[in-house]
């Protein structure tokens, strides 16, 4: 598999990796950020506001001080509703082909390896420093130098800190990057990984001249007709089991190609299912590529849904997972992971 040979990779040095998973911004990090001039900044593949943002925010501040980065998105696709936001950065900071001469990939938050959203040339670069910043609690540490902080609310939270740190100055554009991504993992400041540090961090955001106002309308008020004509399938398709612990929908290919929409506007979906009242359970069916079955999964009232999600190879944070089934057929995988999801929460009411 080419993207192993990502692992641990740096040409420059024979130290051996090393994985800080504290909650304050490592100064290893720090110092080898400040080292690089030419990194490639890489995501997960089907980027959500915190992914993207992370990676424009960080690259637009790395610019102003004299690097030059790029920011890996091959093919250059992205969901309609998020495209907004590479207008905080420029466009000619994508890389959306074949990346230009680099030093070192910088990793953002992507749980494992092969979410990489690299083209498959980049992918092979394996002679240069992989820095891998990250808040999901399953990410391995598949860096050299990683840091990994599950307490973050997102990686944009991360990216805050990492400025400071370097001392680089935070513009309007970079705060407004880096408030619309915690504004999308807190899911507008609602879930429970809203923090005193994220509201510190989105209040310091907001001083530097985060667009607030366009970035709410935005992210929660800008539905176009084929994202909104999704949701009407999604609700179509909710079903709660009888006790009502698991609220569940789906989307076939076919919904998701007659609503007008493609793989990557599959986002937050999953809230529609998850907003019913007592669930403890929320799941996701999507088939966004034909033979692919994206299964986002949430955890209500302090359930994880992660070993459910790496039982099935999947991975991410105790509240918010995901995993992809190949090949099979979407009825069964549903039934299959349902009742697994079931026997999971009777688990728990016995321990
Ligand atoms: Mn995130």
């Amino acid at each position: 598999m080419v993207l192993d040979t990502l692992k641990h990779m740096d040409a420059t040095s024979t130290a051996t990796p090393v994985v800080y998973r504290d909650h304050r911004s490592p100064r290893e990090l720090i110092e080898a950020l400040r080292r690089v001039r030419r990194p490639l900044l890489a995501g997960h593949v089907t980027p959500d506001a915190d992914c993207i943002s992370s990676c424009l925010g960080l690259a637009v501040a790395m610019r102003e001080s004299g690097v030059a980065p790029q920011v890996s998105l091959p093919g250059g696709q992205l969901a309609k509703r998020l495209e907004f936001l590479v207008d905080y950065a420029g466009r000619d900071l994508l890389c959306t082909a074949e990346p230009g001469p680099i030093d070192a990939v910088i990793a953002l938050d992507t749980a494992g390896i092969k979410r990489l959203n690299l083209s498959a040339a980049a992918a092979s670069l394996n002679e240069h420093l992989v820095l891998n910043i990250d808040h999901h609690e399953s990410n391995p540490g598949f860096g050299r130098v990683n840091w990994i902080d599950p307490r973050a609310s997102s990686t944009s939270e991360m990216v805050y800190h990492i400025l400071v740190g370097m001392n680089l100055p935070i513009g309007p554009g970079v705060a407004s990057l880096l408030y619309a991504g915690i504004h999308g993992d807190t899911a507008g400041f609602s879930l429970p990984n809203t923090t005193a540090d994220s509201l510190h961090a989105a209040a310091e955001l907001i001083r530097a001249g985060a667009d607030v106002a366009t970035i709410g309308e935005r992210l929660c008020r800008s539905q176009n007709r084929s994202d909104f004509d999704l949701l009407r399938r999604v609700y179509d398709h909710t079903t709660v089991t009888p006790d009502g612990r698991i609220a569940y929908s789906f989307l076939t290919h076919e919904d998701i190609v007659g609503a007008g929409c493609h793989a990557e506007d599959i986002d937050d979906q999953v809230s529609i299912p998850r907003s019913l009242a007592g669930i403890r359970i929320a799941l996701l069916f999507s088939e966004g590529e034909p033979g692919v079955i994206r299964i986002n999964l949430r955890g209500e009232g302090g359930t994880s849904v992660l070993p459910l999600a790496q039982h099935y190879g999947g991975g991410g944070h105790a509240a918010s997972a995901g995993v992809r089934i190949r090949n099979r057929p979407m009825r069964d995988v549903i039934d299959e992971v349902v009742a697994a999801a079931a026997r999971r929460l009777d688990g728990e009411g016995r321990t």
